[in-house]
């Protein structure tokens, strides 16, 4: 029997869709309506993996599926190019990072032609390349320009191993996103993005990602990491007047962040971050060397540490005390760690009676407990803070009020008297782009003694990368080294300056590329809006979950940039968004370290790209993990197999012709008729197009066309017009699972079109229900007989044709009772005559 001959055919056709530009996406128009088909970009590592196979098949099943279905798809690539290991690659093997990323994307770019991703190739782009990121330069002096980007100097998140430092959502549970290493503060002058200017839209913005009849939207859950993230917390200022030791006014305000200005009453002390500038001027003599001593020791402390849940509270009296601006009571300042300096106002009330971490501190500290909410039930805990609603005590003008009324009413009562008022207050911090290494893009500011940070001229960029540097892996990045790229007149003033040494955040690189696809090789501006418009947002996006808050809240941040400098006209990049699941072998993720992983390439060489595509769209739900397993490959292969030798009793040679197969030899089950398989084929087209365009149901429409092929097999006159036309539809369905094999089978079956630029199949929904059904006829729960009757039969003929059946048969029943359901079975319970 002759095997599908993958490997000739696979090469064949890769070399003719590429010759004919079949995926270049044309320019979308009315007819032709866009399809942005994204699929997060690779880190050029050396090597495809399970995961990257399993990202860009989905996205180009899609891909394939939309073009046919009347779309104009873009459907691009690129490669997320600068970052770490380049650079430590050069350390450990002298190779240059410019060098080492070139040959790892001509080893990657080759395994996915050889998947046959149909990507349009003529929009690659990569992100080390001086025309990709003299663009980043070019959006980071607008957004400096408009006071987006800026300098301050911040206790930041440095890592060791990576030596440099990292952004928030680049910290996870106190370690570094890349290496694991567990993170350090740094007080460090660094560049950031003003990203919380835009904290609130962040947040709304979701409303238009959630699903609709518009757009399948984004999964629930990265929404709600998103907004985890984003942290929007309602609240109030208030201002606490400051008293010195003596309790006099010292005239300075300290104000501070509360989600509960109904507690106001109950502030039996304030606390200060160890790193609050009023620390040192409000400090009394007597406590300083305790409180210098504390600062000290906070200091050495991650904020994931500070913050830990049940970590014994520390602190230190200040000496100074603070006047509570509702009942004019004087309590006592303290410092403690607790309290971080970048949320809020860093300064809060504590009051313990409400608030568990305080009543901690206080039952540490032997501080005053008052109680200011009597909960519903009556009930106050002895033995900790109660932290629901109830109603106000002790509260002044306040009692008896219910706590959420309350909340409003203190926070106007403080607006009134100039002390504070309502709030809104974001976890989300800027976002630290700084990093203080060589292989990402050089930020385009020059030190001038006179003029200070000054931008590159746009007409300067790109400012690129020298390449004589020394990886060492010793000490701050190459570039300081570097004196004669160091070294250029200040943009301004023309007196000499120095180049800013710090590169940035790969981020950067990856928040705008899907507009670059729209324009790749624009050289004038990142990309025209004219071109980019028609084809934002997005359609589908494809990519890990791991992206939640990095990537996906960056990129959605530039994006409302750019639509505010006039460059977009849409607020959201990615209209859709699909997490696809891990790919498993022995139940965890396959990792070369693990040593389970599987090699594409393998695959690929055994059993064709085809098969591989198959298999892991059928193995599972895409957004859920896939457990790889060879026997199922195998059973995926001999699949294709069958398709294949099915084509063959088309075909054109004799030798393949004689493979035709009929009647029940391949098939399970009973033969069936000319309606029957005209039924299975209507019913595959609908249930393919609906599963793939609908639920990214890839391994309920693959097994929708298993069940056509098995109908076909039992269908014996094959070879006839009716089961041409169920094989051929099976090669329309089957395609972009499959494209190298239906394509052969399209063409040997005697077509000089490609199926690939052929139209989808559309269902003639007149043929799905059947005309007839097959009754089951039993007495006394005994089967005698199957009938086929017409569908839409009455239940008295059914009856009658089955007694009749059965007489003929010698069988004679007098029914006591008869069961029938319809279109499926009819019993006769009673008294049997005769039977043989
Ligand atoms: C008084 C109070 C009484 C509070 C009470 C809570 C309960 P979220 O929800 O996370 O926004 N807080 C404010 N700034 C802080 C800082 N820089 N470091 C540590 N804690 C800080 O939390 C807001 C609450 O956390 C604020 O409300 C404040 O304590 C504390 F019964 O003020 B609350
Ligand atoms: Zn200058």
């Amino acid at each position: 029997m002759a095997t599908y001959e993958f490997k000739t055919i696979e090469d064949k056709w890769q070399a003719e869709w590429e010759r004919r530009k079949s995926w270049v996406a044309p320019t979308p128009t009315k007819e032709r309506p866009p399809y942005f088909m994204l699929v997060m970009f690779p880190y050029p590592s050396g090597n495809l993996h399970m995961g990257h196979v399993r990202n860009y098949t989905i996205g180009d099943v899609l891909a394939r599926f939309h073009r046919r279905r009347g779309r104009s798809v873009l459907h691009p690539i690129g490669w997320d190019a600068f970052g770490l290991p380049a650079e430590n690659a050069a350390i450990k093997h002298g190779v240059p990072p410019a060098k080492w990323t070139g040959e790892n994307i001509t080893v990657m770019r080759g395994q996915l032609k050889k998947l046959a991703i149909s990507y349009d190739w003529d929009r690659e782009i990569a992100t080390c390349d001086p025309t990709y990121y003299r663009w980043n330069q070019w959006i980071f002096i607008k957004m400096f320009e408009k006071g987006l980007a800026f300098r301050k100097k911040a206790p930041v998140n440095w890592c060791n191993t990576c030596g440099t430092v990292l952004a928030n959502e680049q910290v996870h549970d106190g370690k570094c996103w890349r290496c694991g290493n567990p993170v350090e503060q740094k007080e460090l002058e660094q560049w950031f993005f003003r990203i919380t200017d835009y904290a609130e839209e962040l947040l709304t913005g979701h409303d238009q990602l959630r699903p609709s009849d518009k757009a399948k939207g984004w999964p629930e859950q990265v929404l709600a990491m998103q907004a985890n993230w984003i942290g929007r917390s309602w609240g109030a200022h208030a201002d606490f007047a400051a008293l010195d030791a003596a309790q006099k006014p010292t005239g300075d305000p300290i104000r501070v962040f509360t989600t509960r200005p109904d507690t106001l009453f109950g502030a039996t002390f304030l606390v200060l971050a160890p790193e609050h500038p009023l620390v040192d001027k409000l400090t009394a003599a007597s406590q300083r060397p305790q409180v210098e001593a504390y600062r000290a020791a906070a200091k050495k402390l991650s904020r994931i540490a500070r913050t830990a849940e049940g970590r014994e509270k520390s602190g230190v009296f200040s000496g100074a005390y603070a006047r509570n601006p509702v009942n004019g009571q004087a309590i006592p300042i303290w410092i403690a760690d607790y309290v971080l300096t970048d949320y809020g106002t860093g300064a809060i009330m504590a009051v313990p009676a409400h608030d568990q971490r305080d009543y901690d501190f206080a039952k540490a500290f032997g501080l005053p407990v008052v109680q200011v909410v009597r909960p519903r039930d009556g009930k106050m805990p002895t033995d900790q803070a109660f932290e629901a609603d109830g109603t106000l005590i002790n509260s002044g003008p306040f009692d008896g009020a219910d706590t959420d009324d309350a909340k409003k009413r203190v926070a106007e009562f403080l607006k009134e008297k100039n002390l504070g008022g309502p709030t809104v207050t974001y976890k989300l911090r800027d976002w630290l782009l700084s990093r203080q290494r060589y292989w990402g893009t050089p930020i385009p500011i020059v030190y001038c003694q006179a003029c200070g940070a000054v931008p590159v001229k746009t007409s300067d960029l790109p400012v690129t990368l020298p390449t004589n540097v020394t990886f060492t892996g010793q000490g701050a990045s190459p570039l300081t080294q570097a004196t004669d790229w160091l070294s250029v007149p200040c943009p301004k003033c023309g007196k000499p300056g120095r180049r800013e040494t710090d590169t940035m955040d790969t981020f950067v690189d990856s928040s705008w590329y899907y507009a670059r696809y729209t324009d790749p090789k624009n050289t004038t501006a990142p990309f025209d809006p004219a071109k980019a418009n028609p084809w934002l947002p997005v359609a589908q996006y494809v990519g890990g979950v791991e992206h939640a808050t990095m990537h996906l809240i960056y990129s959605r941040f530039f994006h409302k940039v750019f639509r505010d400098m006039g460059m977009v006209s849409t607020d959201e990049p990615f209209g859709s968004l699909m997490t696809q699941g891990m790919v498993t072998l022995g139940g965890s993720a396959m990792s070369k370290s693990k040593g389970n992983v599987v090699d594409p390439n393998e695959v690929i060489r055994n059993y064709g790209a085809d098969t591989c595509r198959v298999f892991i769209l059928f193995a599972a739900p895409p957004t859920q993990q896939l457990e790889w397993s060879d026997k199922q490959i195998e059973g995926i292969w001999r699949f294709l197999n069958r398709v294949w030798r099915l084509a063959q009793a088309f075909g054109q040679d004799d030798e393949a012709r004689a493979l035709k197969r009929t009647g029940t030899d391949e098939a399970s089950g009973n033969t069936i008729g000319e309606e029957e398989l005209v039924r299975e084929t209507n019913v595959a087209i609908q249930r393919v197009t609906t599963d793939i365009d609908r639920d990214f149901g890839f391994n309920t429409a693959i097994a929708a066309l298993m069940e056509l092929v098995n109908a076909i097999y039992r269908y014996p006159p094959l070879g006839d017009a009716p089961s041409r036309a169920a094989v051929e539809t099976v090669l329309h369905l089957l395609a972009p699972f499959a494209p190298h094999l239906t394509e052969e089978a399209w063409q040997r079956m005697g077509h000089s079109t490609l199926l690939s630029e052929e139209p989808w199949p559309v269902v003639d929904a007149s043929k799905l229900v059947a005309s007839t059904v097959e009754i089951v006829v039993q007495v006394n729960g005994k089967v005698r007989e199957r009938l086929t009757v017409p569908a839409d039969a009455a239940e008295e003929d059914v009856r009658a044709r089955a007694l009749e059946s059965l007489e003929k048969r010698g069988v004679r029943v007098t029914p006591q009772r008869i069961i029938y359901v319809p279109k499926k079975l009819v019993n006769f319970v009673g008294r049997q005559e005769a039977a043989n």
